[in-house]
């Protein structure tokens, strides 16, 4: 087993065109964070860590209604990288540019 800490989410372009995104966070598909109204050069505090074995996935989505949500990327973590400190993952789907910061422990 491990932990993942998921730290900050950062936002360079959003996804929706006429201003702020509502995005949220799943992790293993499971809701962890948000949504939150975030737009270009803000960020967020997340705030979350889950325990997880071998692998594990985290979704960044961009809330629309009455559309289908945008799949903005994910990151798939695995246990091996326990230990070696904050890393930043990218999300860049659906037109968008994300920034996360996160942590694998063991
Ligand atoms: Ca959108
Ligand atoms: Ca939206």
């Amino acid at each position: 087993m491990a932990t993942l800490f998921l730290y900050t989410l950062m936002c360079q372009a959003t996804q929706d065109s006429t201003g702020e995104d509502e995005a949220y966070i799943n992790f293993n598909g499971q809701r962890v964070f948000g949504p939150t109204n975030i737009n270009d050069a803000q960020s967020r505090e997340i705030g979350v860590f889950r325990r997880f074995e071998g692998q594990a996935t985290v979704d960044l989505f961009d809330e629309d209604s009455p559309d289908a949500d945008d799949f903005l990327g994910n990151l798939i973590v695995s246990q091996g990288e326990a230990g070696q400190g904050v890393k930043i993952a990218t999300f860049t789907g659906s037109g968008a540019h994300y920034t996360m910061s996160y942590e694998v422990k063991s």
